[in-house]
Formats: C-alpha cells, sequence, structure tokens
C-alpha cells in the first residue's frame, strides 16, 4: 500500500522537471540593463541550511541492544547514519521507502548511511533479535 503511493509521488516529481525545462532559454537574452541575478550567496545558504545528518549509535551486546524503541526524527534525502558496536551478527533493517538491509558483522564501529525519500514512519529493526533500534519520523 505505501509502496504505491511513494511511486506516485516520484511520477509527480518527474513530470514537474520535465516541465520546468522547457520555455526558459529566451527570456533575460535582451535585458540591456546592468542589474545582475538577484540571488546573493546569502540567500542560497540560507535555502541550504549547513548539512545536518541524523546519527544513531547502536550497540548490541551479549543479545541487548541499545538503544531500542527510541523516537526520532528526520528528514527526506538527508543522511541518516547508524554507527554499531556488535558482537553479533545480524541484519540490519531500515522500512523505509526505498527500504535498506545492512549487514551486521561482530566487530566494533561499523557505519551504515541511508537516505529516505518519502515522508513517513520508518522503523529500524534487527531481524535476528527481533527488535526496533528505532521509529524515525521523518518529514
Ligand atoms: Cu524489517
Amino acid at each position: 500500500m505505501t509502496k504505491r503511493i511513494g511511486l506516485t509521488v516520484l511520477a509527480t516529481t518527474g513530470l514537474i522537471l520535465t516541465a520546468c525545462g522547457s520555455e526558459n532559454s529566451d527570456t533575460g537574452a535582451n535585458t540591456a540593463s546592468p542589474s545582475p541575478s538577484t540571488i546573493s550567496p546569502a540567500d542560497m545558504t540560507d535555502q541550504q541550511a549547513p548539512p545536518n545528518r541524523l546519527v544513531i549509535d547502536v550497540t548490541i551486546k551479549g543479545g541487548e541492544v541499545t538503544p531500542t524503541n527510541a523516537e526520532l526524527e528526520g528528514k527526506v534525502k538527508e543522511p541518516i547514519v547508524i554507527r554499531v558496536n556488535s558482537d553479533a551478527a545480524d541484519e540490519l533493517h531500515v522500512h523505509s521507502n526505498p527500504e535498506h538491509t545492512f549487514k551486521v558483522e561482530p566487530k566494533p564501529a561499523q557505519s551504515f548511511q541511508f537516505t529516505v525519500d518519502v515522508p513517513g514512519r520508518v522503523a529500524v529493526e534487527l531481524h535476528e533479535l527481533k527488535r526496533t533500534i528505532a521509529t524515525i519520523e521523518v518529514r
């Protein structure tokens, strides 16, 4: 069900992008005035805030997971990093759209990064231990 919604959103975005590409080539060519483009560097940095990322530190030890059922917030297209220290192999599953699966190995300092394209609640699970590490509210 959710997958269908995601596909619709992507298709719509594609149409908008296509529409933007046409009709723009001739505007501004006959402007003799010295006034330059109105976009200043300050505006640009305002639009694109410094790269934000959500980092989740996870520890798997003796069959216990920390954290579990954490409630976090993230943003669409913004990197989400999961850092794992583990003493066991497991499978990290991110129920996003698109979804992501990462192989956890029994070693420290593993790092997995992904982005989420579609807003919603994204569960991050360990499939071997059957625990939910966190649910990320992606806007
Ligand atoms: Cu899963």
